[in-house]
């Protein structure tokens, strides 16, 4: 059943829900008329909600009535917009703009900038590609990263800096994401799909039918709060009855971390503290007492699976390692107690038990592995496709766990060029070089054109790459190892990013054009990423502030330029364009998602969906793997991969295997030097680098205006820190300022500094003293394993300082210094 929002809130009414919903269900749509100015509806990452506008300013900001549990960082939306770091003007650098190609790439970083008009500086991005075309090939422009675009399925800002560029010419590609790379890679070899972007099991049948839940290095609490597309926070109620079950004592959950998350905060449950990087010791000790106590589900691996024959005599001590994977053994790498591993494995096989992943223990080196093994587990646990049963790779991610109502999603602005057109420069010799790399590799690139690497059992070239174009990410936030990336910009000749603020990466470009925010143009976008509850208006709440302009009329006007700028837009206007997304979404859901006409969608600003039904992952081929086959070579779970295998590669064998990593903590490699492992978590106040500029929302959890690093009281009194004191963080690759955060969550050894804190050195120069505390100052820049080559940012140790000299300022924010 569909409603318009009028319907949806009259219906509310009659049914006495709005107690549930709250009050601002009244104060934001009804009674917007009592207030200064005009309520606007329009979506965001963080959920929808509605902005009061007056005097063409955003000053206030409530959820949408629908979101029963809105994140607080929707309080940060109003400093994201008028934020002091906004790009005012098209900014050129300045070295380069005397030299251009031919400057002084050492300067790049000093934030030295002049301020051009919109048509020199597009004339100048123009005349660059061409050159690079001409002069070069395909192989020397790389427009392949890619990020966290604002929502909205027309303005989706990468689509139109991809779309734009390929009219032009070839250039190299990605692929993979920072996210999930290691996991999307061996996850299709072992359960025969990416499982990390599959919708999962529905949280109902968890509720009802799982006794024991592992939440592994999972923390949906404060992951759940952003989505890809307009996010629902749906889980929520989920999560708030999970609460319940936990405190009456009908389902058990464990949190495997070392941290005590904020999930495991919420819920009161039990915390497994476990030593960082150490999974795939804990799972195979936990799959060696299933084994020798005979708990395994001998008939689910002979019906279901592949290779357990394998993989057994590894488990048993008799392979080439020679080494039984015993509790005892687990417990000496862990730091899990033996006993307590071998009473989990007995709980686990005698519970309906659900195994919830989340990712960053593949954004380690070999991170395959945690995965492969946890499949492994689930597999000889023998619960695959059963209600609350089996593994999960991504409940804390966009809603997973929420039905999917099934209806068709609004499509978007079109990233390739039309078919039958040709770009301008059809150029498409790559000269030996490979025209796709994998995404986390790309500074690789930078630094060794030429060499050969295995990529997921092929060979990858890196092609040598002269020119860069990046719209809707932040490489100099989401990249490892800063001092190793600023060694390798220094090779580029020409750096163009588009943003609408003044992040570390247009500090280290040369040509930086101004995008306004999403609140500044029209748009549309799916109400809930993988539940899809509805199609939402943005409204734009008001004009582009400055001389910012949107990505749509940007890469326009750069079409423009080489005469193809009608073809680009397909003569069509945002509003007819959002017409046409609109009523494509529509024809495709007539009948069974009946929707109203595109004006009164417009005017309404909000379309429902009918919730769908509850789910079980895995049912299907659980019924019948005959019929219903998984995607892998052999249709079945593959516990040994033959494919695999033969790439013969030592860091990711045929099989799940514990692999040492080069640097970790408690006891680990390198910890003599450098004995804390610094995890760079999601933040639970960002998505990424997004709100880090917001500046009253950024006071509410900075120290002495650095970004907080979590420790434990014991690694803060061993130093002579206390909490609030400023600290250096370092090892051999950097060292950065934070703020220290003493926490009873952390566990001695274990630091966290977010993800997404602005890069803002004192200078220049390389090993540079980071002045805010961007946790990729000091990152390992390394594959998880030839077979992903993914990132392996949460391998990493550091040390920890009291800071005691002058503190230099901040430097991280507030635009380019501007020279005339
Ligand atoms: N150490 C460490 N590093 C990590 C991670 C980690 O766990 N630890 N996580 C990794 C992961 S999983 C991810 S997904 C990445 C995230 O990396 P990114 O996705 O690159 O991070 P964001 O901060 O979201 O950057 C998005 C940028 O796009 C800009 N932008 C947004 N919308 C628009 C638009 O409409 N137009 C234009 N022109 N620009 C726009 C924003 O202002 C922002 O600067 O980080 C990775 N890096
Ligand atoms: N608030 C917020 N939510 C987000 C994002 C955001 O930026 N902000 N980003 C979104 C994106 S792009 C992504 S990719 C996802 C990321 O989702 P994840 O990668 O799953 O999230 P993280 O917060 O990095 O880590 C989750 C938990 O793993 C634990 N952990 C880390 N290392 C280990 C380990 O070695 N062993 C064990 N057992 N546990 C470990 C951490 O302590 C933490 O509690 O989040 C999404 N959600
Ligand atoms: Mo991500």
């Amino acid at each position: 059943m569909l409603v318009s929002r009028r319907r949806f809130l009259s219906g509310m009414l009659t049914t006495g829900a709005v107690a549930m919903i709250g009050p601002s269900l009244l104060s934001a749509g009804a009674h917007a008329s009592e207030q200064t100015g005009r309520w606007k509806i329009t979506g965001s990452h963080w959920g929808a909600f509605r902005a009061r506008v007056y005097g063409g300013k955003v000053v206030e900001v409530k959820p949408f009535e629908m979101d029963t549990h809105p994140t607080n960082m929707l309080n940060g939306i109003k400093g994201l917009i008028y934020s002091p770091s906004r790009i005012r003007y098209p900014m050129v650098r300045y070295d380069w703009y005397l030299k251009r190609h031919k400057s002084d790439t050492s300067q790049r970083g000093d934030n030295r900038f002049i301020r051009v008009t919109w048509d020199e500086a597009l004339d100048l991005f123009y005349e660059e590609l061409e050159r690079v075309q001409t002069n070069y090939g395909p192989w020397a422009l790389f427009a392949g990263q890619s990020g966290w675009r604002q929502t909205g399925q027309l303005h989706s800002c990468g689509n139109h800096m991809q779309r734009a560029i390929a009219m032009h010419g070839n250039s190299v590609k990605k692929v993979g994401d920072y996210s999930t790379g290691a996991g999307q890679t061996i996850l299709p070899y072992v359960l025969g799909s990416t499982e990390v972007y599959a919708q999962g099991t529905s949280w109902s049948h968890i509720l009802e039918h799982s006794q024991v839940i592992l939440l592994w290095a999972s923390d949906p609490v404060k992951n759940l709060q952003v989505g890809w597309n307009c996010e629902t926070h749906e889980a929520y109620a989920y999560l708030d009855q999970l609460k319940e079950k936990v405190a009456a004592g009908t389902i058990r959950v464990i949190s495997i971390d070392p941290v005590r998350s904020k999930t495991q905060n919420f819920l009161g449950c039990e915390q497994l503290y476990i030593n960082p990087q150490t999974d795939v010791a804990l799972m195979l000790a936990l799959a060696h007492t299933l084994y020798s106590e005979s708990l395994h589900d001998q008939a689910f691996l002979d019906t279901y699976c592949l290779g357990f024959e394998e993989f057994l005599p590894y488990l048993l001590g008799k392979g080439d390692d020679a080494t039984e994977k015993t509790a005892e053994w687990a417990e000496g790498i862990c730091g899990v107690p033996a006993d307590e591993i071998r009473s989990l494995a007995r709980s686990l096989a005698k519970h309906r038990s659900q195994l919830l992943f989340g990712w960053s223990i593949q954004r380690q080196q070999h991170g395959e592995q945690p995965y492969w093994m946890g499949a492994v587990l689930a597999a000889m646990l023998g619960q695959i496709g059963l209600p609350g049963g089996g593994v999960s790779y991504a409940h804390h991610y966009s809603s997973i766990g929420v039905p999917s109502s099934g209806a068709a999603a609004p499509g978007g602005f079109p990233r390739n060029v039309d078919k039958f057109s040709k770009p301008r420069h059809e150029n498409s010799d790559f000269k030996g070089y490979s025209s796709t790399i994998p995404v986390a590799r790309w500074v690789d690139a930078l630094l060794e054109p030429g060499k050969e690497v295995e990529y997921n059992g092929s060979k990858v070239v890196y092609p040598d790459i002269k020119m860069l174009v990046m719209s809707g990410c932040n490489p100099w936030h989401h990249h490892q190892d800063k001092n190793r990336m600023k060694n390798a910009f220094r090779k580029l000749e020409t750096v163009v990013s588009v943003d609408f603020t003044w992040t570390a990466t247009c500090r280290f470009s040369d040509i930086v054009l101004p995008a306004c925010t999403q609140f500044e143009r029209n748009d549309l976008d799916y109400y809930g990423s993988y539940s899809g509850r509805g199609v939402l208006a943005m409204k734009k709440l008001v004009d582009p502030l400055f001389q910012s302009k949107t990505d749509f009329e940007i890469f326009t006007l750069l079409c423009r330029r080489f005469g193809r700028d009608k073809e680009y837009a397909r003569k069509k206007n945002e509003m007819e364009w959002l017409e046409e997304l609109y009523e494509g979404c529509r024809e495709a859901n007539t009948p069974k998602f009946p929707m109203p006409p595109f004006r009164e969608f417009w005017r309404e600003g909000f379309v429902e969906f009918a919730k769908g039904k509850p789910w079980v992952r895995h049912a299907d081929f659980r019924a019948d793997p005959e019929v219903s086959p998984l995607g892998t070579p052999s249709g079945f779970i593959e516990i040994f991969s033959r494919k695999i295998d033969r790439f013969g590669y030592k860091d990711c064998p045929g099989h799940p295997v514990w692999l040492e990593k080069s640097e970790r903590s408690h006891g680990g490699p390198g910890s003599s030097r450098y004995p804390l492992w610094m995890q760079s978590c999601h933040p639970d106040k960002r998505l990424h680098s997004q709100l880090c500029d917001s500046e009253e929302f950024r006071a509410t959890y900075t120290i002495q205006g650095r970004e907080p690093v979590y420790l434990s009281p014991q690694d803060a009194k061993m130093r002579g820190i206390v909490h609030g004191d400023l600290v250096r963080v370092f090892n051999d690759r950097g060292q950065l300022l934070a703020g220290a955060h003493v926490s009873e969550n952390y566990a001695p050894g274990v630091i966290r500094i977010s993800e997404g804190a602005w890069y803002g050195p004192v200078d220049e120069t390389d090993g540079a003293l980071d002045t805010y505390g961007d946790p990729n100052t000091l990152t390992q820049d390394i594959g998880t394993s030839q077979l992903a080559q993914a990132t392996s940012a949460n391998t990493c140790l550091v040390e920890v300082e009291k800071f005691t000299g002058k503190a230099p300022a901040v430097t991280a924010f507030g635009g380019p210094t501007e020279v005339s």
